[in-house]
C-alpha cells in the first residue's frame, strides 16, 4: 500500500504546494494503474432515429452562417453531458447541410474523416478536389488541408464526422484558419482517376513524390463489393478491410484508422480486447452489440463507441456492414498498440 496525501503533515503539504510540486506516490496508481488502463470513457450508443429529428431542428434553429459547421457532437457517457469527445481520442459528430447551403473553406490542425449517412448532392472540396458524398463513402480531410462543404441536391445531407480533435486539443495544438472559397478542378476525384483499381498507381518521374494523402475519398460501392468477395472465401463468412493510403499502405490518417466490416446475419463475433478505442457506425443491417456488459440493439445509421480494452461481442440478425473508426495508428506510432485474447 502506497503512502497517501493524508498521511503527510499539513504544513509539509502546504510547503509542497507553495513550492509548486506535488508528491508522486499518492497518485502513483492513478497515473500508472497496474496491468491495464482505467478508462474514463464508457460505452456509448446513439441511434439515428433519436438524433435525426434533433439535427433537423438545428437546421431550423441555427442558420449555417451562425454555425460554420452545424454539428451535434456525441458526448462520451463516461464524461457526461457537454463532453466534446466520444472516447479519449475520438470526436464524433453528426453534421447537417441543407440544400444550397455551404460550410466555408477552412483549415485546421486536427484531422477529420466523414462517413456519409444520408442524402444526395453533398460534396466536400479538399485541396481543390471536389468529392461527391454518397452514402457510406469515407472522405478524409487530413490536418493542414483546406476543406469546405457544399450541397447541390434537394434533400438534407447528413454525415458523421470523426476527428482526432481530443488528441490535438490535449496537445494544445488545436486551431483553425478561414480562407477564400476554393475553385475546384473540373475533373473527377482521384479515386476515379489515379486510383481506379487496387494495386495500380500512376507512374511518376524519378524523385517526384505523391501527395501525402493522394486519395481522400473511398467510395462505398467499391468497399461493399470488395467485402462481399472477401467474405465468400473466409472461414466464417466475415470480412474486414482496412482503409489505407494507396501509395504507401499507411493508415488513412496518422492518428486514426478505418475499417469496413461485413458480418453475415446470424453471426456471433468476439474480437480480441484492443488497447485502441473505437467507434462503430452501421452502414446497413441489424444486430446487437455488447460492450463491457452493456447491450445495444442497432440498425442502419446507428453509432456505438467502444472504450479501450473493452469486451465486445457482435451478434447479427441480418447481413450487416459496419465502419469502424479507431486510434490504433497513433498507438502503433507510440509503440503500445496491443491485443489480448478473450
Ligand atoms: O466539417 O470541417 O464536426 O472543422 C468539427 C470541426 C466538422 C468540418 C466537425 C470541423 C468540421
Amino acid at each position: 500500500m502506497l503512502g497517501t496525501m493524508e498521511e503527510l503533515p499539513k504544513d509539509y503539504r502546504n510547503s509542497l504546494a507553495s513550492a509548486g510540486v506535488t508528491p508522486l506516490w499518492p497518485m502513483m496508481r492513478k497515473a500508472l494503474p497496474y496491468g491495464a488502463p482505467e478508462p474514463v470513457s464508457a460505452p456509448g450508443f446513439w441511434t439515428y432515429e433519436s438524433l435525426r429529428p434533433l439535427l433537423m431542428q438545428a437546421g431550423e434553429l441555427t442558420p449555417v452562417e451562425k454555425a460554420e459547421r452545424r454539428v451535434l457532437v456525441m458526448s462520451d457517457p463516461g464524461r457526461g453531458p457537454g463532453a466534446m469527445q466520444a472516447t479519449a481520442s475520438i470526436y464524433l459528430g453528426l453534421q447537417l447541410l441543407l440544400p444550397g447551403e455551404t460550410a466555408p473553406n477552412h483549415i485546421h490542425t486536427p484531422s477529420a474523416a466523414r462517413i456519409i449517412v444520408e442524402g444526395e448532392g453533398g460534396y466536400t472540396v479538399v485541396d481543390g478536389e471536389k468529392l461527391p458524398m454518397d452514402e457510406g463513402d469515407i472522405i478524409l480531410t487530413p490536418g493542414g488541408e483546406w476543406h469546405e462543404h457544399g450541397h447541390e441536391g434537394t434533400e438534407p445531407v447528413v454525415w458523421l464526422d470523426a476527428l482526432d480533435l481530443p488528441i490535438i486539443f490535449y496537445l494544445e495544438g488545436s486551431y483553425s484558419r478561414e480562407g477564400k472559397d476554393q475553385s475546384p478542378r473540373n475533373r473527377p476525384d482521384a479515386s476515379q482517376v489515379e486510383y481506379l483499381a487496387s494495386g495500380l498507381a500512376p507512374v511518376r518521374e524519378k524523385d517526384v513524390v505523391s501527395r501525402p494523402y493522394p486519395m481522400v475519398r473511398y467510395p462505398w460501392v467499391r468497399t461493399e463489393a470488395a467485402l462481399l468477395e472477401l467474405a465468400k472465401y473466409s472461414d466464417n463468412g466475415v470480412a474486414e478491410l482496412d482503409y489505407v493510403n494507396p501509395e504507401t499502405g499507411a493508415p488513412a490518417l496518422p492518428t486514426l484508422g478505418f475499417t469496413a466490416m461485413y458480418l453475415p446475419g446470424g453471426q456471433t463475433l468476439a474480437p480480441p480486447l484492443r488497447s485502441c478505442s473505437s467507434a462503430i457506425h452501421v452502414v446497413k443491417g441489424r444486430g446487437r452489440t455488447t460492450v463491457n456488459g452493456e447491450t445495444f440493439d442497432w440498425g442502419p445509421k446507428d453509432t456505438i463507441s467502444v472504450p479501450v480494452f473493452a469486451e465486445v461481442t457482435h451478434e447479427t440478425s441480418e447481413d450487416a456492414f459496419l465502419i469502424r473508426v479507431h486510434d490504433r495508428p497513433i498507438q502503433e506510432t507510440l509503440r503500445y498498440y496491443e491485443e489480448r485474447k478473450r
